[in-house]
């Protein structure tokens, strides 16, 4: 297949995933260039792309909808693979605003869909590969002694998030089986590290503590996530191209379930741990807790559930095991102190992010629980 061409089209390069599969690829790459499509909705920023090498990396500010510049842009560049981050990614919006996900996340993937068809399979063809990132959360919610999501799950989404990622599996499938365009997809778990928009949980938990803000666990706090670092999703779907079969899915997840309530003690015990051992964070943060010893626990408040909150997800990720070889590097201790630490250093970079209308949208969320 075509996974070593010189030039990949990264649609979503600067959102979360996106701008970390770009930095991990290039650094892996010397030979390649990569070429970013993407909106920057309130979810993308170009910060998340800077210090990389503008020869290695080329930004298009422009919407996945524009089937007319996806075409050219895989023409101009000869382009053969294509990897597919592009969406709106956060449950919360979808429930309240679930029209820009189906514009997004189903019109979007089609459109794309489309554009590699017309280029890629015209006349006799071209080799070509077209990576389609989604989510474990199409396969619905897991029962507490229920079997982690297997590949051959049957899909049952249960957020207007979940349902348009669903939606745009299902094309992407399709699209294989009707046309033979050369695809692979990988639902992954929850994803954590840099770059992460502070609005899901990890993040936003973060943030709050050094803010001195309450900590929002909604309901009883005992649903259940599958965590990965983010290094280890890119890893996957970098395998997923070398090593998948066209028109196969390849779960990729941690093994790593926890409870939200274990992931807040976590993060308000490692945020405590840093002041305590860092004096010089106690100026900088003077709201956190941390600062005067009283500890980020008690920032916790219990809030109104997310409606059709889904209890539990789990990644059985044995088939990307067997057939792609792939593990994860990060434990959960080592991912979390990393990203702690990231947090920490970085708090320009999400000073930036967080900016007015990302505040409204914040009161108007809690404004009701
Ligand atoms: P994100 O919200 O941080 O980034 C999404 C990016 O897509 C942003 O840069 C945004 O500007 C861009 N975008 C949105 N609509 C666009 C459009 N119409 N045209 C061009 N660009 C557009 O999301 P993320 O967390 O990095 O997720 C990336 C992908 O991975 C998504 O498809 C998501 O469903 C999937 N995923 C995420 C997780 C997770 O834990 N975050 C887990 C599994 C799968
Ligand atoms: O303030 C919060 N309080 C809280 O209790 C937030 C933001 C979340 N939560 C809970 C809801 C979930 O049970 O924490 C859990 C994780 O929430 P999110 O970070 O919003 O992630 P989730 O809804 O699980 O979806 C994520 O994982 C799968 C990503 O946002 C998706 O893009 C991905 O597909």
């Amino acid at each position: 297949m075509s996974t070593d061409r010189q030039t990949l089209l990264v649609t979503g390069g600067a959102g979360f995933i996106g701008a970390n599969f770009v930095r991990q690829r290039l650094a892996q790459r010397s030979d390649e260039r990569i070429v970013v499509l993407d909106a920057l909705t309130y979810a993308g920023n170009r910060r998340n792309l800077a210090g990389i090498d503008p020869d290695r990396c080329e930004f298009v500010h422009g919407d996945i909808r524009d089937t007319a510049l996806v075409e050219r842009l895989l023409r101009e560049h000869g382009i053969r693979t294509l990897v597919h981050f592009a969406a709106e990614s956060h449950v919360d919006r979808s429930i309240s605003g679930p029209d820009a996900f189906i514009d997004a996340n189903v019109i979007g993937t089609h459109s794309l869909l489309k554009a590699a068809r017309t280029v890629w399979l015209s006349g006799s063809g071209v080799p070509h590969r077209f990576h389609h990132v989604s989510t474990d959360e199409v396969y619905g919610s897991l029962g507490p002694h229920d079997p982690p999501f297997e590949e051959t799950n049957q899909y049952q989404p249960n957020s207007p998030y979940s349902a348009s990622k669903a939606a745009s599996d299902h094309l992407v499938r399709a699209y294989h089986h009707t046309f033979h365009l050369e695809v692979t997809t990988t639902n992954c778990s929850n994803n954590y590290g840099p770059f992460q928009f502070p609005e899901k949980l990890i993040p936003l938990m973060l943030v709050n503590c050094l803010h001195g803000r309450p900590l929002p666990i909604y309901g009883d706090g005992m649903n259940i996530r599958d965590w990965l670092h983010v290094d280890d999703h890119c890893r996957g779907i970098t395998l997923a191209l070398e090593k998948g079969r066209p028109g196969e899915v390849y779960n990729i997840g941690g093994e790593n379930e926890r409870p939200n309530i274990e992931i807040v003690q976590r993060i308000t015990g490692a945020i405590d741990a840093a002041f305590a051992a860092d004096p010089s964070l106690a100026p900088r943060f003077p709201s956190s807790p941390a600062a005067d010893g009283r500890g980020c626990w008690s920032l916790v408040t219990y809030v109104k559930d997310r409606p059709g909150h889904d209890r539990r997800y789990a990644i059985d990720p044995r088939k990307a095991q067997s057939e792609l070889g792939y593990r994860p590097h990060e434990t959960f201790e080592t991912g979390l102190a990393k990203t702690v630490a990231w947090y920490l250093a970085n708090e320009p970079w999400w000073r930036a992010v967080m900016d007015g209308s990302y505040r409204d949208w914040l009161e108007h969320q809690y404004a009701g629980r």
